[in-house]
């Protein structure tokens, strides 16, 4: 570990770029700009770099480090957990009591009726679990050509071939394509497709768009559509009131499975426990990720409604789907702690009724009369901020992305994380955040779209 210590930022970055592929990055784009940018530690929602700059972490990590950096309790529970059984499986009729309490805390947390947990290690995964498990059930019930799933522009489901076929992302289309069966419809993006309507007629618009293409392709040969309940990479896309209610009777009226993909607004991210609770919404599946261990161990769970578990227990016999690590006791302790942590600190209700409104204020007055920025909008402690080409005629910049990306290089210069999706720039940080905080935030990210705006000549 000494070594990993002593390295230099120079030395860091040749090595990695000898060796190391990146997620979603640019390799060009990366070197152009002298290399990666190595994170050495965190506390709270601070990070520090090798080269001793200290960053506001505005998106949690991913959208998923609730508790912050370097909480002493999820290290105690780790290595407790790591001396007493470091790993045992799930598979054929064992498992462990830090996986069965989990399950237990995560359905005590749930809706009723969502009270069924099988575990996996990213939110990809249990995508694809979901997946696997639609498609079962409606063999099960006798009705196999009931395969078509539906979700939406913009989504984002995870980088699996399911997960990035489900998602309404183009570049990710483009790189491998589409699994069959999966097709994609309008999401309620107030800004872009709602222009000249009330919100609320926008919103039974864009759930409209949902029931016509179950129509068009013929409601029995349609699974399932799965919707994050905001969309989360995909700009902070908040749906009106009128949306969800919608996107309920439709499904129920057309016998298509719901899936709320909870990944980025599960555990209190949306002001409530889940996003379904923020918006009434009753699922057939939920699938949650990231904050349920605050991103300090890879933990996931599919969790299967009432409807889906009684055939499956009924009808289903020995289940042929699993991973190595499903339930893995490592991942499940520390998510157990942070559950434990999350509702003994009242963090929720916090970001409902504190930090989530404050920060809503803050961007607010920050943004409201810039003129590079169109809107302000978000829920709890999920915001983002859509830059535009004209804000009095509300129009996005096209083709979208250059102003956004220079933007969120300018957040990192001025010491605040963030995540671009076009070019919106994408508020999520720990839930834990103070206001003080908050306030240097919106401050970091204010001087950085003041200068982008200077680049462009606007400001
Ligand atoms: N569903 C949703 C709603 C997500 O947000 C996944 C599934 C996939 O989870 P895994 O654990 O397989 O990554 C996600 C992940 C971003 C960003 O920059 C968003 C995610 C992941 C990485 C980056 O917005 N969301």
């Amino acid at each position: 570990m000494k070594a990993l210590a002593e390295r230099s930022t120079t030395e860091w970055r040749r090595i990695d770029a000898a060796h190391h592929i990146h997620p979603f990055t640019d390799p060009q784009r990366m070197a152009g700009r002298g290399g990666t940018r190595v994170i050495v530690r965190g506390e709270g929602v601070w990070l520090w770099d090798s080269d001793g700059n200290r960053i506001l972490d505005g998106l949690a990590g991913l959208w998923c480090v609730a508790l912050g950096y370097g909480r002493r309790e999820l290290a105690e529970v780790a290595e407790h957990q790591i001396r007493t059984l470091s790993y045992y499986s799930s598979f054929l009729d064992t498992t462990t009591p830090a996986t069965i309490e989990l399950a237990r805390m995560i359905a005590e947390r749930t809706p009723p009726g969502l009270d069924q947990v099988f575990f996996g290690n990213s939110g990809s995964e249990s995508i694809d679990t979901i997946v696997r498990l639609v498609r079962h059930f409606w063999t099960l019930e006798g009705r196999p050509e009931k395969r078509i799933l539906i979700s939406r522009e913009y989504a984002y489901h995870g980088s699996t071939l399911a997960g990035a076929s489900l998602g309404g992302m183009a570049g990710m289309h483009a790189m491998s394509g589409l699994l069959p069966d999966v097709t994609h419809v309008m999401p309620p993006y107030v800004y872009k497709y709602g222009r000249g309507m009330t919100p609320d007629a926008f919103g039974r618009r864009a759930a409209d768009a949902l029931e016509e293409r179950i129509l068009a392709l013929g409601p029995e040969n349609v699974a399932a559509f799965f919707a994050e309940p905001v969309q989360g990479g995909g700009g902070v896309l908040v749906p009106p009131a009128s949306y969800w209610p919608r996107i309920q009777e439709i499904c129920r009226r057309h016998d298509v499975l719901l899936v709320a993909d909870e990944v980025i607004c599960g555990f209190g991210r949306t002001g409530e426990w889940f996003g379904c609770q923020t918006y009434g919404i009753e699922p057939d599946f939920m699938n949650i990720a990231k904050a349920v261990t605050s991103g300090y161990v890879p933990l996931s769970a599919a969790i299967v409604g009432e409807r889906v578990a009684h055939t499956l227990h009924e009808k289903g016999g020995r289940l042929a789907h699993g991973y190595t690590y499903s339930g893995h006791p490592l991942a499940c302790a520390v998510g157990v702690e942070n559950l434990r942590i999350l509702a003994a600190e009242g963090l929720v209700e916090r970001v409902r009724d504190d930090v989530g409104p404050y920060l809503e204020r803050c961007l607010h007055e920050a943004f409201d009369e810039h003129p590079l920025v169109g809107e302000v909008r978000g829920v709890g402690l999920m915001y983002a901020v859509e830059l535009v080409r004209d804000k009095q005629k509300a129009e996005l910049f096209d083709p979208p992305g250059e102003v956004g990306l220079r933007a969120s290089d300018h957040c990192f210069e001025q010491g605040v994380t963030c995540r671009v999706a076009r070019d919106a720039l994408c508020f999520a940080p720990p839930l834990v955040i103070s206001r003080s905080e908050i306030e240097e935030l919106a401050a970091r990210a204010k001087r950085a779209v003041d200068a982008t705006a200077k680049d462009l000549g606007v400001l």
